[in-house]
């Protein structure tokens, strides 16, 4: 036997943690048998879209589908009316709001659903949308969110001001919530007394997650079996079937819900749409199967979009830079409805983890959510629930607060780290970060883009510029992020009542393979392929023997879904678990195959090995045949197992990322000439897959941060609603992007990992945005709005007297 003294080579076999393993579902999205929610054809398949209105705010006198319904394969023309009767012309939102499913008397937003047209085929659903006669009556638009707090056009006209909301009381008939968190006093006095203060008013504007696939879904009723099936984009499969049967009144067990492929979500598919509940209704009604897709407008323009955060902040320090106090108030943009996709006790989401990396000692945070004529949504772009926002507006006020100082943004950022040794570090704003090691990684990375080196050349091209010998500035864009992901206790977190834990079961299989199937769903994240590289380290069966499913409510445990960087910290951590539950049986039957106590027996890479016997051995595949074909004492056959794990706290991801740009003066275009990011998210599973979504996240960033946005004119008609307008980098405007990390595991995690995926969308946008306003530091810029497109920029130059 020589098996013993080959580790090496199993551990490669094992294709485990820690492996830069190539994505296995690549193979069929590369050959074009991805198999998306618009490659579902049903026969009898009808197509169904909507009639939207052209109007923000406007009062419906009168619909009438007459010429529609003659139009030859048009089937049936749903409106409010038609809903009515069944109680679905409203849907509950996930924040604790209601949002029409078509026009109930009026309109709240341009673009917002009025009827559902459903015909033969697409082009004759569309055909037909034009022939349905709306008669408006344009009512004022409200698009500002301080605005619409005084003005007497009231935009929900079915809500009682006198009642208290989903978030207690509402001081304003377009008032939605005030949510506060910290000591509000303490705070004040602590920054009234300090040497130093800066104010700033930050905002971070409106834009949208733009998916490379929109939206959409097939539902197909079979009356006979009494059965919905629900194909969809859907980011948590699992509540889409509680929501769906609570809404129809159909029994969960008759429901399937299938996530197939998914071209992107980015939090754009957590939300439950018009289109779902039209496209259930519709085919309950016809007897077939009723498809619903988006097209692109319909995407930007009424589906969730993203930020939308005015965030007026005050931080104060001592004259050496220490800060003493964070204040910051939020006026929030939430639309016509609220409609974001919270856990249900935080309806400014984990907004409140805003201090940040910083260690501050008081601080409190108010937000104001606030109705206006716009899409609903909010919560979606890779933003765990409002991080993004956090981290936006921390690592600006520290750069005020550095200019405040006449002090070095580095410098200030280090000696205000949390420490190693403060974790479990508990905020002021509640949080109990779980670990991180700050100053290293910042050191790292000032080192890696010699920080001193780049100062000097920047304070030489000011002179330069001075002179009269460039028109080009350079900026240094720092960041540290502290990112909070892993939702989370069930305690602190639900939606919709399901408290948010997720799942995993396995099924080991007489050979020696296995299929595991998960509570969460892949948009292109690569679960398949990291979920195996998880369950490979805990069962000694090479990842490239398990099959991960999810996405089917009919055959994978109940779960939560993926969104919030949440699949790695729970759903990975169930994976970890049910592994482990699997690793303890087997070790029973190891031991009674090798006649040993089960005691005597050590785990090793893929096998029970009896203790200081290494020739004794059983591989794991020789346990799952047993587990099969032998009658085993006390146990039960078969090698199976289930977990539902519910994590005691959240991961505490971190990053610093430093962005270089050079700034053309006199036409506001950029270049970035370096980009690195490191990221600390504990335990690496796969760090091919990490760097693929640290490129991803960060060109969001760039997107976001130079370019991006949803933007509406005083009528609130939508400005941005196709590519033409709403920018997308493409290889053209991608910098290179090095990235490097740091490895804090976390310590509550089973294999000590913390998510990733949004991480460099939380930090990328400051180190954008913070390069930007770098560059003008010396010229007297403390702050400006993104996003920074190249007319903003030039307008910057113009305002500070740059262009002579
Ligand atoms: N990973 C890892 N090691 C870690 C952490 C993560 O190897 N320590 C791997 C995971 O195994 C997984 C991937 O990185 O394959 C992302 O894991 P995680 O951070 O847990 O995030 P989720 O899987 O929950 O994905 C959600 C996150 C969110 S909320 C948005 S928004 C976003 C993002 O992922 N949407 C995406 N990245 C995306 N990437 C693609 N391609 N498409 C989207 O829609
Ligand atoms: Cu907030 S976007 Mo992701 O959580 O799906």
């Amino acid at each position: 036997m020589k098996d013993f003294d080959d580790r090496e080579e199993r551990v490669g076999k094992l294709k485990g943690l820690g492996c830069a393993r190539k994505r296995v579902e690549d193979a069929r999205f590369t050959q074009g048998k991805g198999n998306y929610v618009d490659d579902v054809k049903l026969p009898g398949m009808l197509f169904g879209d909507f009639v939207r209105s052209p109007y923000a705010h406007a009062r419906i006198k009168s619909i009438d589908a007459t010429a529609a319904l003659e139009l030859p394969g048009v089937i049936a023309v749903l409106t409010a009316e038609d809903l009515k009767p069944l109680n679905l012309h409203w849907m509950p939102t996930l924040a604790g709001d209601k949002q029409m499913v078509l026009a109930d008397g009026k309109v709240l937003f341009q673009g917002q659903e009025v009827a559902f047209v459903v015909a033969e085929d697409r082009y004759i659903a569309a055909d037909a949308i034009e022939l349905v006669e709306v008669d408006y009556e344009d009512l004022p638009v409200i698009v500002d969110p301080f605005e619409a707090l005084t003005t007497d056009v009231v935009l929900r006209e079915d809500l009682d001001t006198s009642e208290p909301g989903a978030h207690g009381p509402r001081k304003h008939h377009n008032h939605i919530f005030l949510w506060e968190e910290g000591d509000k006093t303490a705070t004040e006095q602590a920054i009234e007394s300090s040497e130093v203060v800066a104010e700033e008013m930050v905002y971070y504007h409106r834009t949208h997650p733009c998916p490379l696939e929109t939206c959409g879904c097939v539902a197909s009723m079979d009356k006979v079996n009494g059965k919905l099936t629900l194909w969809g984009t859907f980011q948590a499969p699992h509540v889409v079937r509680t929501v769906a049967s609570l809404l129809s009144g159909i029994a969960e067990h008759d429901i399937r819900v299938i996530s197939p492929d998914i071209g992107g979500g980015f939090g754009n598919k957590v939300g439950v749409y018009p289109g779902y509940v039209c496209a259930i209704v519709a085919s309950i009604v016809t007897g077939k199967p009723v498809k619903w897709i988006e097209d692109r407008m319909d995407n930007l323009m009424a589906t969730a979009f993203a930020r939308d955060y005015w965030m007026k902040g005050r931080i104060s320090a001592t004259k050496e830079g220490k800060i003493t106090g964070l204040h910051c108030h939020v006026t929030a943009d939430h639309g016509a409805f609220d409609a974001c996709a919270d856990p249900t006790k935080f309806p400014a989401g984990f907004f409140h983890i805003c201090t940040g990396s910083y260690d501050i000692p008081v601080a409190y945070v108010g937000v104001d959510g606030v109705y206006t004529n716009k899409a609903p949504g909010g919560v979606a772009y890779r933003c765990s629930f409002r991080v993004t926002e956090a981290a936006y507006f921390i690592e600006r006020m520290i750069e005020v607060l550095a200019i405040e100082l006449n002090m070095d943004a580095a410098e200030l950022r280090r000696i205000n780290f949390i420490r190693a040794d403060q974790f479990p570090y508990h905020s002021a704003l509640g949080w109990e970060y779980d670990s991180g090691d700050y100053h290293t990684a910042w050191d790292k990375a000032l080192a890696a883009v010699d920080y001193e080196g780049l100062r000097k050349e920047q304070a030489e091209r000011v002179e330069a510029f001075k002179r009269g010998e460039t028109r080009t500035l350079l900026g240094i864009g720092l960041t540290h992020f502290t990112e909070i992901v892993g939702a989370g206790p069930v305690k602190n977190c639900d939606i919709l009542g399901m408290g948010m834990f997720d799942s995993c079961e396995i099924r080991i299989h007489p050979t020696g393979s296995a299929t595991a199937r998960l509570g969460t769903i892949s948009q292109g994240q690569g679960h398949a392929t990291t979920f195996g590289q998880i369950l490979a380290s805990e069962i000694g069966i090479s990842s490239d023997n398990i099959t991960i499913e999810e996405g089917d409510t009919d055959t994978a445990p109940y779960g939560l879904g993926t969104y919030g960087s949440r699949s790695t910290p729970v759903a990975g951590a169930a994976a970890a678990m049910a592994g482990r539950k699997i690793r303890a049986k087997a070790q029973m039957i190891a031991a009674y195959l090798l006649e040993v106590h089960d005691g005597d027996l050590e785990w090793d890479i893929d096998r029970f090995v009896v203790k200081g016997a290494p020739d004794r051995f059983k591989t794991m595949t020789e346990i799952a045949y047993a587990a099969y074909n032998q009658a085993i004492p006390g146990l039960e056959p078969g090698l199976e197992a289930v977990s539902y794990y519910d994590p005691p706290n959240m991961t505490y991801p971190f990053g610093a990322y430093i962005c270089v740009m050079e700034i053309d003066v006199d036409t506001g275009e950029h270049k970035i000439r370096q980009f690195y990011a490191l990221d600390d998210c504990g335990t690496r599973i796969n760090p091919m897959v990490i760097e693929g979504q640290v490129h991803g996240g960060l060109t969001e960033a760039l997107a976001i941060a130079m370019g991006q946005e949803i933007a509406y004119d005083d009528l609130g008609n939508c400005k941005t609603g196709t590519l033409m307008d709403f920018f997308l980098p493409t290889a053209v405007e991608t910098p290179h992007y090095t990235t490097d990390h740091t490895e804090t595991p976390s310590p509550h995690h089973p294999i000590g990992a913390k998510g990733v995926g949004e991480s460099p969308n939380v930090g990328g946008v400051p180190a954008f945005s913070n390069a930007v306003h770098d560059a003008f530091r010396a010229f007297g810029l403390r702050q400006s709005h993104m996003p920074h497109d190249h007319w903003r920029v030039w307008k910057i130059a113009h305002d500070l007297g740059l262009h002579g």
